[in-house]
């Protein structure tokens, strides 16, 4: 549960760091919810991108001139604050990727392709995001090791009782699951995932794209291995993201890209790898990004991660309440105390993609489709949902407007 360490939020207030939502959409103001599909950047961000290409861009790591040690500065700044941001031991355990998805395939192929074989076991859940369910289940078939799932609840939650019948199939190697569900919002109990890893001598890989932005990770009393997430759904820029690993198995694993940086000496016969997190980042860096990520990483830091998650359960749970008033409306997903700023829901008889084309001349954005959980899907016996997804600047008047969208949609359709 969240500690109220921080005072509440102002969402009213906050929206004004943000530009974009100052527009109108089919003449009516725009209501975004749709954060969990990629979030919205504050001047805080976007101030910190122009002003670093304005004043301190240069390669990092590469030139000895002033400007080259700016940019260097700036972008090991922002891997220090990256790292204090999920308690990170040290700064060194954080490796600067494009995204959620590249850090879980670096997992996967860095540490999975050579590690694997015939007699292991990859454990993943029914409720991940293709990006940490498809590099999982490629690699456990390139080396023959079994693939399972931890099956679903009704209620959208993991069913751990399985976990003892996986555990007599094979050795459980690697453990993947989400910590947030960016179809359901579900909260995944990811400690104890991580402690039943462990027992099994597998590690724990946590993919977190959903929970960084929302609410306090702490790589340490999680317990995990691995950890991945994407700056884009945190306010900052896209092409950065994240993964935190543990130094010793850093260490120990191959590279996954090669070419410059990434090398402490190249001979005609055999190459030797730079340390970590050098031997991961290979080519120029998305730099200005990564700074732009340290200063979303502040932003979210100054409204603080409890006051985030409040904001939003408070949300979630106005919005399954309002949301129940429309007839015919089905509901996915856990009950609020067991749930991020995220609802998942069909209109009987409505295809979900003409309920979100409803919402867009309200002017709200929501998703419809199937969230790239195709595997869910299918345990929801649907083809798609509608979601609707909650953030810092996120005002209930929206989620009205949205319940008045679905009347309509209604109306139109039904
Ligand atoms: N994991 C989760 C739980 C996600 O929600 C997403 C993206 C990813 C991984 C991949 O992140 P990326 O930054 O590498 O793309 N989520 C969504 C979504 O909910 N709708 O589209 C993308």
């Amino acid at each position: 549960m969240a500690v109220h360490a921080q005072p509440k939020l102002d969402a009213r207030k906050l929206r004004g760091d943000f530009p974009i939502l100052e527009q109108q959409i089919h003449g009516k103001p725009l209501a975004y919810l749709d954060s969990a599909v990629s979030a919205q950047k504050p001047r805080q961000v976007l101030d910190a991108l122009r002003d670093f290409y304005e004043t301190s861009y240069g390669n990092v790591h590469r030139g000895v001139y002033t400007l080259s040690e700016r940019a260097t500065e700036g972008y090991e700044g922002a891997r220090q604050k990256i790292a204090t941001f999920v308690n990170a031991p040290s700064p060194r355990e954080i490796v600067f990727t494009r995204n959620a998805t590249e850090s879980i395939n670096l997992v996967a192929y860095a540490w999975g392709l050579p590690t694997l074989g015939a007699g292991d076991l990859v454990v993943v859940t029914e409720l991940e995001h293709h990006s940490n369910f498809v590099p999982w289940q490629y690699i456990a078939k390139r080396t023959g090791a079994g693939f399972r799932t931890i099956r679903l609840t009704d209620a959208g939650e993991l069913d751990l009782d399985c976990l003892e019948e996986i555990a007599t199939e094979g050795q459980v190697k690697v453990v993947a699951a989400n910590y947030v569900s960016n179809a359901l919002g579900t909260v995944n109990p990811v400690e104890r995932l991580s402690a039943w890893a462990h027992e099994q001598g597998a590690i724990m890989v946590v993919d977190a794209a959903q929970a960084a932005p929302h609410r306090r990770v702490d790589v340490q009393a999680l317990g995990c291995d691995f950890l991945a997430f994407s700056a884009h759904k945190m306010c900052g820029p896209t092409s950065v993201g994240a993964l935190w690993g543990r130094h010793e198995l850093l260490a120990k694993m191959e590279p996954f890209n090669l070419g410059g940086h990434m090398i402490r000496s190249v001979g005609l016969e055999d190459t030797t790898w730079g340390d970590v997190p050098a031997k991961f980042e290979a080519g120029t860096q998305p730099i200005a990004e990564a700074v732009g990520f340290g200063a979303a990483v502040d932003y979210l830091e100054e409204v603080g991660l409890e006051a985030i998650e409040q904001h939003e359960h408070e949300l979630v749970a106005y919005a399954l309440e309002r949301m129940a008033e429309v007839p015919g409306i089905t509901q996915y997903g856990p009950l609020p105390e067991n749930r991020a700023g995220i609802v998942s829901f069909n209109l009987d008889g409505v295809h979900p993609h003409d309920v979100s084309q409803i919402l867009d001349y309200e002017g709200v954005a929501i998703r419809a489709g199937h969230h790239c959980c195709q595997p869910l899907m299918k345990r929801l016996g649907v083809a798609a949902t509608n979601r609707a997804s909650f953030y810092l600047y996120t005002i209930p008047e929206e989620i009205d407007r949205l319940v008045d969208g679905l009347h309509k949609a209604r109306k139109v359709f039904g």
